[in-house]
């Protein structure tokens, strides 16, 4: 046992470990870890880099730092000696909700990439005191609650870095708080979460999160990203937004100053990567304090455009963030003219409308802005990037094909497999050594062992046990049950009409009416969800209720229950995620073709020996590539078919429904008697009058093939020895996906840290 280690923990908890409870255990390791963490900040080097993001989803932190700093395994040794339990003490920690799903989540990931492969370079994003809602489900409906998550101690290391942010007839006074973020077996960086030292957390009640969204000064950071549906949750967002960029910009130049920088070479101190066009008003607000530095307008927006680079995450035109100039002018004035020259500046040089950045009504187009005056642009997987380039973005490829790359998107391995999947790793580390967990391209050599029996024995009993220890969980937790000799079907991610939980559904309901009429499924089948929906989504809570409906319905029916389940886990997070993933057979891929920009959840399925049911959309298409047919199995329409089905105008649903006896019988179950027994008429009713009616993410022509392929899937799953080979396929072909593969390309075109 590691004596020294035991007695510095037994220092910052201040007593003997046996006497300590789990909070005080938790305390003082949250302690020690930072103390520890501290040693490993580097020298700075000349050029950082800030990746600039309105949300972190960073997940739980300490066993992700005791993973990272190498004392894992003594601390869970000096605890199991004094009869503690590092798992009981996890659960201690609260689960902070910095982003909404795969964007935040990315950027966690890429945080400890960074760190990991020894780069400069910090985050940057706001400090959301009540983050995102937390969900909670009555009558089989989503509702929203505040999720406080800062406590003391916590993570956050409050800063003496302050700014006075001027806003339209008052000023803000702004407070910098720290996490850590230590790299595996390397150097600690930086989060900086930027507060605002007004916040008043009693605007907020118990129960709801409704608040005050006029006063700002004591509302900013409450939410992650309020409710839009209103004036005034949108104009809040562009308070946040501006609060966030004209910090970052304040503490970019103060650093590069600090080393020496004379403000015309700031592109060899700073590259400042805008995550999504949230951050995108750090353009304007950068050329402005540049100016007020006695810059010149023109140099300033030269040295501005060589200092950033924009990453797009999403097609979806409803996501893509236009500002109507009229909120510009109330909230930020100071940045409407210099906004108003860059778009007079483009209208100069292009006589093309759709490249404009202020349009014919008046909004602002913040892309636009990102791809005129930033020196790259990227989409985070391949087919994404080619949609980008051939569609979405097309006229700006036109003008600029030099600064559009494509960068896959990654995943830690120290999260998603290290730590979610210790049995897995270990068995792993057996069979190949510890390269793996730097160098993910080492997991092909598994693949040596796709014959050995024993293997594959152990392989599949990894999974049973996690399936175990994920009905256990969910069984005290949620008071859910699963059986685990059942096949688990997954699905977990934020709740989206594209992403297509509805045609999940379907397919359910599909199997529900089979089994009462006799007709019994290969294997009995656990279909999970995981998902929450914006408060102010409609239809998106309409599909939770009809999948909380189903999960009645199958759960007290005894004739059904023995041969499917539907659940869905309630506050799906990062925390409920590390313990779902590892225990997936069947991983739900299914979005329309061409909706998904990339998915991660995808590859943290892979990972951990989930084979993929999917369409061709985002990064599936390179799993696809790396598995083989035999590895994956993939159904609907391709992306230039929806593509062109929208250009054309010619999606019918009706068309659908009339011309498939059982797409008509599932889609008439939804507001069938059974379903009014246990669901609401009014949300059960709408959405199969917008399924009918408009079905705008086409999951009617997709139905019938997925029906067939996913009972393949199911049928295979049966094949116990042909599916552990394809889930050792899966595994080994795995280590593209690794956020370090991710970020070493950033860096290598975009970054060019030295
Ligand atoms: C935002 C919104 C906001 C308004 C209502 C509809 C809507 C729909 C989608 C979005 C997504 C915003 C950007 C985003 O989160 N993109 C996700 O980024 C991940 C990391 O690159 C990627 O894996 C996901 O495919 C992509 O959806």
């Amino acid at each position: 046992m590691n004596l020294n280690l035991k007695e510095k923990l037994t220092d910052a908890c201040g007593k003997d470990l046996i006497l300590c409870t789990d909070e005080e255990l938790y305390t003082g390791l949250l302690c020690l870890t930072q103390s520890m963490a501290a040693g490993k900040e580097s020298k700075e080097g000349k050029k950082k880099l800030y990746y600039i993001s309105a949300e972190f989803l960073i997940g739980k932190l300490l066993s992700n730092n005791l993973i990272n700093l190498g004392i894992y395994d003594d601390v869970k040794e000096i605890l199991d000696s004094c009869g503690k339990s590092l798992s009981k003490i996890e659960e201690v920690e609260p689960e902070p909700s910095l982003g909404n799903g795969g964007l935040g989540r990315l950027a966690a990931c890429f945080l400890d990439s960074i760190a990991t492969l020894g780069l400069n370079g910090d985050g940057i994003g706001l400090n959301y005191h009540f983050g995102l809602f937390k969900q909670v489900f009555k009558d089989n409906l989503q509702q929203e609650t505040p999720n406080p998550w800062m406590e003391n101690p916590s993570w956050l290391q409050k800063t003496d870095v302050s700014y006075q942010i001027p806003f339209n007839g008052f000023t803000l006074t702004s407070r910098l708080y720290d996490i850590q973020v230590t790299g595996y077996q390397n150097r600690t960086n930086k989060l900086h979460l930027f507060d605002v030292e007004s916040i008043d957390e009693s605007l907020v009640g118990e129960d709801s999160i409704t608040f005050d969204k006029q006063d700002i000064p004591r509302n900013l950071t409450l939410f992650l990203y309020p409710d839009d549906s209103d004036e005034a949750g949108r104009q809040l967002r562009i308070y946040q937004q501006y609060f966030m960029v004209s910090n970052a910009a304040r503490l970019i130049l103060d650093e590069c100053t600090a080393k020496g920088c004379v403000l015309s070479d700031l592109p060899d101190y700073a590259v400042i990567q805008i995550n999504d066009t949230h951050p995108t008003m750090i353009i304007p607000e950068l050329i402005r304090l540049l100016m007020e530095r006695g810059m010149d307008m023109d140099e300033a927006i030269d040295v501005v455009s060589r200092t950033c680079a924009y990453t797009n995450h999403t097609i979806l035109a409803e996501a893509l963030e236009k500002w109507p100039v009229s909120y510009l002018k109330k909230c930020v004035p100071q940045l409407v003219p210099i906004i108003e020259v860059l778009d007079d500046k483009v209208r100069r040089r292009f006589a093309d409308e759709s490249v404009a950045i202020i349009d014919r009504n008046d909004t602002v187009h913040m892309a636009h802005i990102d791809i005129h005056y930033g020196f790259a642009v990227n989409g985070v997987a391949a087919l994404h990037t080619e949609i980008l380039k051939n569609n979405e973005l097309h006229n700006f490829y036109e003008l600029y094909p030099e600064k559009f790359s494509n960068k896959t998107n990654g995943i830690t391995f120290r999260r998603w497999l290290l730590h979610c999947n210790p049995r897995l790793s270990q068995m792993i580390s057996s069979l190949i050594g510890e390269d793996y967990k730097k160098d993910a391209a080492c997991l092909e050599k598994l693949w040596n062992s796709a014959d050995d029996e024993k293997v594959l024995d152990q392989l599949m009993e990894i999974k049973e046990d996690n399936k175990k220890i994920l009905a256990d969980y969910l069984k005290d937790t949620q008071n859910l049950t699963i059986d685990p000799a059942s096949v688990f079907d997954i699905q977990i991610k934020r709740l989206h009409e594209y992403k297509r939980q509805q045609l999940n559904a379907l397919y359910l309901i599909h199997q529900y009416l089979n089994i009462k009429k006799g007709i019994l499924p290969p294997a009995p089948i656990t279909a999970i969800f995981g998902a929450k929906a914006a408060p102010a989504y409609v239809i998106a809570k309409d599909i939770i209720h009809l999948i909380l409906c189903l999960q009645e319905l199958t759960a007290s029916d005894p004739e059904v229950s023995p041969w499917l389940r539907v659940v869905m886990v309630e506050n799906y997070n990062v925390t409920l995620a590390e313990k779902l993933i590892p225990a997936c057979d069947i991983s739900e891929q299914i979005s329309l073709a061409s909706k998904e920009a990339s998915g991660t959840g995808n590859m943290k399925f892979m990972l951990n020996g989930a084979v993929t049911l999917g369409t061709e959309d985002g990064a599936n298409v390179e799993i696809h590539q790396l598995v083989g047919d035999e590895n994956i199995y993939v159904f609907g329409a391709s992306s230039d078919t929806v593509i062109s089905r929208y250009a054309d105008g010619s999606y019918q649903a009706k068309a659908y429904y009339e011309a498939d006896p059982e797409l008509k019988e599932a889609v008439d179950f939804i507001t069938g008697e059974e379903m009014m027994k246990v669901g609401s008429k009014e949300h059960l009713e709408r959405l199969s009058n917008e399924l009918l009616n408009k079905d705008w993410f086409m999951t009617f022509p997709d139905f019938k093939e997925y029906v067939k392929v996913k009972n393949q899937a199911i049928t295979d799953w049966m094949d116990r020895k042909n599916w552990a080979k394809k889930m050792l396929k899966n595994i080994s072909q795995a280590g593209f996906f690794s956020s370090d593969r991710t970020i070493a390309e950033y860096n290598r075109d975009i970054w060019k840290l030295n």
